[in-house]
């Protein structure tokens, strides 16, 4: 017996190390009555979809930005990139509104220029137009969206061109002259998804080559206990900030290591991704009041820097589900759980030690729905199914409005601030939409990927040994 123990753990590494490939329970454990609940609050978020949708028509057609309590708009620069509509788009498929879904496709085809002279934040139209684009053409199949798709990524491509390859903060789309050196981490390591895919379907592999450029430039600048900083230089590689942590700013950079890995197979992000995660969880996580949180600390030597933490952390159980760490998965929502009940719905920023709202906004944000969802989908626990049903009343209850659903400005008093988030078409609904009607399919889950704006990708469409010659690794 006693020789028998080394192989006894032997195969239990062997079970952790495969994690990945955990499948779910067979069903959820939603009683008749939830499961007829289940359906009703489906229906619920996708007539509200609708609602909200034809507000954005109304009131913002053809500009980024819905402001639903002045029925206005915004615009995030001096002409519009019509980020809402590229948002919403794979949420309106997937709730079978293809006729809106349509018209934002035909619009994009036909009308949408993006040689616009304006200088655009290469993360945030990376994971939404150029996601959502993505999205757009492998739910419609249409090569004419696929030819905007690649002059769009065309012209972010002159933002990697810099002495680490991390890409400017800005790069302008007509011109391709590139600005801003000072990058955090998110912004510096967030593109292998969007980029590998694009490679994919181009076959040409300097895309997911220059996304992943980036993201070894970030990771070969580990210090020696494995962690990164948060804030770069892209031209010399020099931390600017050395605080680490999973918080906004970083959140993605991780995401990406394993569900690119997981779409396409490149045995490096595994790499990087495992001699990274580690060193997150040894030195940033802590148990305060009996609650996991992963605060921030510094790089160089894992000191505590900060108790201060965003409510897209609350990405990570997600992460941690879909990695296999269901333990780490579960104790990190019951945090998020808990502080979304403390206000009704959660702070952007808090202190974990102070019990401080440092930033009390809420921006109709996805996170912990996405961890629910996800814990759904592992576990068949209906607590998931619950919290989900629990955070969509609550979003109702302070955040709609006649026409939409707005942003809080104060989660202490939730008085209303004008702005619908273009990310709430994207995941925020259809993470929600996902958890209630999850047993009428539960199989979608294992067969797509999401972009970190929510974007779903089928699994299948991407060949690993074709990935490997198309995207060059
Ligand atoms: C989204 O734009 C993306 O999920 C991003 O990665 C961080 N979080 C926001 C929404 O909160």
């Amino acid at each position: 017996m006693k020789n028998l123990l080394p192989l006894f753990f032997l195969l239990l590494l062997f079970a952790c190390s495969n994690q990945e490939k955990q499948s779910p329970p067979d069903k959820s454990h939603l009683t008749p009555l939830q499961t007829a609940e289940a359906e009703l609050l489906a229906k619920d978020v996708v007539d509200e979809t609708h609602r909200t949708w034809q507000a954005y028509k109304k009131y913002a057609w053809g500009h980024d930005v819905l402001t639903p309590l002045s029925k206005s708009y915004k615009d995030w620069y001096d002409e519009p990139l019509y980020i809402s509509p590229i948002d919403a788009y794979s949420t309106l498929r997937l709730m079978g509104f293809d006729d809106e879904a349509a018209q934002i496709e035909n619009y994009v085809v036909d009308s949408l220029d993006f040689n616009k002279d304006i200088d655009a934040k290469i993360f945030e139209v990376n994971i939404r137009i150029l996601g959502g684009l993505l999205a757009m053409y492998e739910l419609s199949g249409n090569p004419k969206v696929l030819e905007k798709t690649v002059d769009f990524a065309d012209r972010m491509m002159p933002a990697f061109d810099t002495g680490t390859g991390i890409p400017t903060y800005w790069v302008n789309l007509k011109t391709g002259v590139a600005r801003g050196d000072t990058v955090n981490v998110a912004e510096a390591g967030t593109y292998t998804f969007e980029m590998g895919i694009l490679s994919y379907y181009t076959k040409d592999p300097k895309y997911y080559q220059a996304g992943k450029k980036a993201t070894k430039a970030v990771f070969d600048r580990r210090t020696e206990i494995g962690l990164i900083g948060d804030v770069i230089n892209v031209q010399t590689g020099e931390w600017v900030s050395p605080a680490s942590h999973i918080c906004a700013g970083v959140d993605s950079y991780y995401e990406y290591l394993y569900k690119s890995y997981l779409m396409f197979g490149d045995p490096e992000l595994k790499e990087i991704w495992d001699a990274s995660i580690d060193s997150v969880h040894q030195y940033i996580s802590e148990i305060h009041e009996d609650r996991l949180w992963y605060g921030r600390v510094d790089m160089n030597t894992g000191e505590h820097l900060s108790a201060t933490v965003t409510l897209y952390d609350a990405f990570f159980p997600a992460l941690m589900a879909l990695s296999g760490d269901m333990d780490r998965a579960k104790k990190h929502q019951e945090t998020w759980d808990w502080l979304w009940n403390k206000y009704g719905l959660e702070p952007t920023v808090y202190d974990y030690r102070n019990d401080t709202p440092n930033y009390p906004v809420y921006d109709l944000n996805p996170e912990i729905i996405e961890s629910a969802y996800y814990l759904f989908h592992f576990t068949g626990d209906s607590t998931y199914f619950n919290m989900n049903k629990q955070y969509w009343a609550d979003i109702k209850e302070y955040c709609r409005t006649d026409v939409a659903f707005t942003s809080v400005e104060n989660v202490e008093t939730m008085e209303k601030r004008d702005y619908m988030p273009t990310f709430f078409f994207a995941e925020t609904l259809k993470y929600l939409y996902l958890t209630f009607s999850h047993d009428k399919n539960p199989a979608f889950f294992d067969e797509h990927l999401f972009n970190t704006e929510a974007h779903q990708f089928q699994r299948e469409n991407f060949d690993k040994d074709e990935a490997k010659k198309r995207l060059g690794f």
